[in-house]
């Protein structure tokens, strides 16, 4: 569901699959959940998704490719239908750093659609390295500028801060808040940017600006060599940016940065996630955050479940040992 001003172009980044489509995933998710360990950071578990990946149903392979070739308008998908049973849904988690190690079928379902557009990756010093990660309210955590927290959650970049950033972000729903008010917000650069002045987003691609690592990184905030929070081509750029952690190192850049920020929130759509949604964000060119919600803390909490994929998994080769799928190493230059 989409609650704001800017409605989605449903053509282009909106996937409803059809019962038949269902009860393919459905059945291929069955599959995978009882394979090998059963759990998802287990690399023949892995493996097996790998291939199993490669018979979802056509038209979801059809629209995963496409979307990893180009993103489009919106920079987002969101896919409606994974294998989520509100009868199977266990309580949801409380505790911080709460993660998804054995292969429900969700979490089955959710790696079959992020094995088919890439690799999923995680970093140690976050969610102790898992897979699939739960985005859960803490208790006493509420104003935390982070996925415990229950205010709202700025607009950002996943892990901006890092060279081995995800190119995507998978966010799937099991259950929404008790009010369902709880919305991603998502926010598109190629929908933001014609919205600045020429100067300023000229300005932006320049090195003036630092992003320190999120509060759910373990690791402290370093200072960083400074970048641009545009990079690569003029015409279409990919976006570096948190604006919870992104500084400028100049008043004239400070002043992009807000109309960068404005240009940002009057694009952003929210999407109010029903369970079995699962939004898949452009980390190169789109922004997310969160609406505010009230916790009760009772085991009917929002749940969402993440997952990272990178398309060229080579390129972190570096800091994964052993050819795994967890990023290591702490802050590396860009
Ligand atoms: O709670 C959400 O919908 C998004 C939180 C977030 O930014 C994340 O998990 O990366
Ligand atoms: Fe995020």
């Amino acid at each position: 569901m989409l609650v704001d001003t800017n409605p989605l172009a449903a053509g282009e980044c909106l996937l409803e699959l059809s019962p038949v489509e269902r009860d393919e995933l459905d059945r291929l998710a069955a599959t995978l959940a009882t394979r090998s360990s059963r759990r998802t950071d287990d690399p023949g578990w892995l493996a097996d998704a790998r291939e199993l990946c490669c018979m979802l149903p056509a038209r979801l392979r059809a629209t995963l490719r496409r979307f990893t070739s180009h993103s489009g308008a919106e920079a987002m998908l969101l896919v409606r239908g994974l294998p989520v049973a509100a009868a199977d849904v266990p309580p949801t988690p409380s505790v911080a750093g709460s993660v998804q190690r054995e292969a429900s079928m969700p979490a089955a379902a959710l790696v079959l659609l992020g094995m088919f557009m890439g690799e999923l990756v995680a970093f140690r010093e976050e969610k102790s390295g898992a897979l699939v990660q739960d985005v859960v309210p803490v208790p006493g955590q509420e104003r935390v500028q982070g996925n415990s927290g229950s205010v709202r959650l700025t607009m950002h970049v996943e892990n901006a801060f890092h060279a081995h950033r995800p190119d995507f972000v998978g966010l799937m729903c099991l259950r929404n808040d008790h009010d369902n008010v709880a919305g991603l917000r998502v926010a598109s650069s190629r929908k933001a940017l014609p919205r600045l002045t020429p100067a300023h987003r000229s300005l932006l691609h320049e090195p003036r600006f630092v992003t320190a690592a999120p509060q759910s990184f373990n690791q402290g905030a370093a200072a960083e060599t400074p970048h641009g929070v545009l990079t690569g081509a003029v015409d279409d750029p990919d976006v570096r940016v948190d604006f919870g952690n992104t500084a400028a190192t100049d008043p004239a850049a400070a002043a992009a940065l807000a109309e960068l920020e404005r240009a940002f929130d009057a694009v952003a759509s929210t999407l109010i996630l029903a369970p079995g949604d699962v939004a898949w964000v452009d980390n190169r060119l789109s922004l997310h955050g969160r609406t505010s919600f009230t916790p009760r803390y009772d085991g009917g909490d929002r749940w969402i479940q993440r997952v990272f994929v990178q398309l060229d998994f080579r390129r972190s080769r570096v800091v994964r040992p052993h050819d795994g799928q967890v990023i290591t190493a702490p802050l590396v230059a860009p």
